[in-house]
């Protein structure tokens, strides 16, 4: 009992004492807080007498007082909306007050708070709210959403980084930390430990600076801005063409080395702009990475356009890269042409001026059991000195408007290789029948056909069911 008893009053004892403490503590914060003023008057007037001296400038001080009931405002800093925003302390809970140039004050109540406060990059202004231990965000209008922060952290300073995203201080934590405006938070430990970072700003090098409260240190801090989508390439289905009610293996090279060096965190498909459908990485986070899918079995016989995209880990969206892929049907129908068509000047590429008649023939079909159709194509354009005869067919596709498309390789005059591509149009084309035809890529050199679809002047072209 005597020793309970003394336990008791030794505890009590303590009590006492940390409650004297604590009555120190906040008394002390209470004169320094009062005494703020009375320096910053101070050190405002010895400014003045400096710059007095130095330009004779003329100052007007114009004093707001805040409502009843807000006391200690702390930092300020301009908003996007053209007025000035501050963090108070206050009673009955920590505030964040707006003034407007003319002096028109609201304030918003965010409980025990106290922090600093800047303006973001998505028109809101951002605080940090040191005893809550959150990052909060207020908009111009005063709503206000807060982001919770590890236990510990305690956030000081905040302001705008290079890369579009907030940063502040963790006085505890020994961390700066950055929170994009959706709210997500990176902590990143500074070095020096128990450093207490306190003040941060963006330097006039763009990068960041901050105090070591704890440390007697400034620090830089190089944010590498990323604000480029990764780079797609070798778009490639396998096999191409697609026999209908076939599945298809679609892969991309998708790579954000050259566009800020993030590792890649998805890529999408998409089918004749429809999708986007995810696809699997591999490797799963990397900078370089391949991307593939399966594709489904394509039920008709037509031409698609198949685009991939990939997005890096800080969210930027890459462009498009895109793979024409024709579907066939080997069972389908097939398609035979003969006539004449007026070749228009520009149309052949070799002699631009030259235009006149060219006569063309084709038949392409597939052959039971075989995966590209046979047949035969010749066009002659006698102004252009262009004969062309071809060689092979890869593929045949007929769609049901009713136009059938079909490529494969020749030669120019018997000589020169070349690809092409035929486009048939069966009364389909406002009402007529047309015939388009490119050749390209020719082992000479260069493409040296481009016809645009063209109404038929003589003969037909017929699909055939
Ligand atoms: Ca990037």
């Amino acid at each position: 009992m005597k020793f309970a008893s003394k336990q008791s009053r030794a505890e009590q004892s303590r009590a006492e004492q940390s409650r004297a403490e604590q009555s120190r503590a906040e008394q002390s914060r209470a004169e320094q807080k009062k005494a703020y003023p009375r320096i910053l008057r101070g050190r405002i007037a010895a400014l003045l007498l400096l710059a007095g001296a130095a330009c004779s400038a003329q100052v007007t001080f114009t004093e707001y007082t805040l409502p009843a009931g807000s006391s200690f405002p702390d930092t300020v800093t301009t908003g996007p909306d053209g007025n000035l925003w501050f963090t108070e302390l206050g009673s009955p809970g920590d505030k964040i007050g707006r003034i407007t140039p003319t002096g028109a004050v609201t304030e918003f109540l965010i409980g025990p708070s106290s922090g600093g406060i800047t303006s973001g990059s998505d028109g809101n202004l951002w605080f940090t709210e040191y005893f809550k231990q959150m990052i909060g965000r207020i908009t111009p209008g005063g709503a206000i959403t807060e982001f919770s922060l590890p236990s510990g952290s305690y956030p000081w300073g905040i302001t705008a980084g290079p890369d579009g995203n907030l940063w502040f201080t963790e006085l505890s934590g020994n961390n700066i930390a950055r929170i994009t405006t959706a709210g997500v938070i990176t902590e990143f430990p500074v070095p020096t430990p128990g450093s207490a970072p306190s003040g941060i700003t963006r330097g006039p090098d763009g990068n960041l600076w901050f105090a070591e409260g704890g440390a007697s240190k400034i620090v830089k801090v190089i944010v590498i801005v990323d604000s480029l989508g990764p780079i797609t390439s070798n778009v490639s289905i396998s096999p191409n063409p697609v026999a209908v009610n076939t599945i298809a293996a679609l892969s991309a090279t998708v790579d954000d080395a050259t566009t800020g060096g993030s590792n890649v965190a998805s890529a999408y498909y998409s089918i004749n702009a429809v999708g986007p459908t995810q696809m699997l990485l591999t490797p799963s986070t990397a900078v370089t990475t391949q991307a593939t899918a399966t594709l489904a079995p394509f039920a008709q016989s037509n031409i698609y356009n198949v685009c991939v995209h990939g997005t890096d880990v800080p969210g930027n969206t890459g462009a498009d890269a895109c793979v024409l892929v024709p579907v066939y049907d080997p069972n389908g129908g097939f398609v035979t042409g003969s006539g004449q068509i007026t070749s228009p000047a520009g149309a052949d590429l070799l002699n631009a001026s030259t235009a006149g008649p060219a006569t063309f023939a084709f038949v392409s079909k597939y052959v039971s059991g075989n995966s590209s159709p046979t047949g035969n194509l010749q066009f002659k354009f006698k102004s252009g000195n262009l004969d062309f005869q071809s060689i092979s067919m890869d593929w045949l596709v007929v769609t049901g408007q009713p136009r059938a498309i079909f490529r494969g390789t020749g030669t120019v005059n018997g000589t020169n290789l070349c690809n092409f591509e035929v486009d048939a149009w069966d009364g389909s084309f406002s009402g007529d029948d047309a015939f388009d035809l490119k050749i390209t890529s020719c082992a000479g050199g260069g493409d040296r056909y481009n016809l645009p679809a063209t109404a038929v002047t003589k003969g037909n072209i017929i699909i055939h069911k």
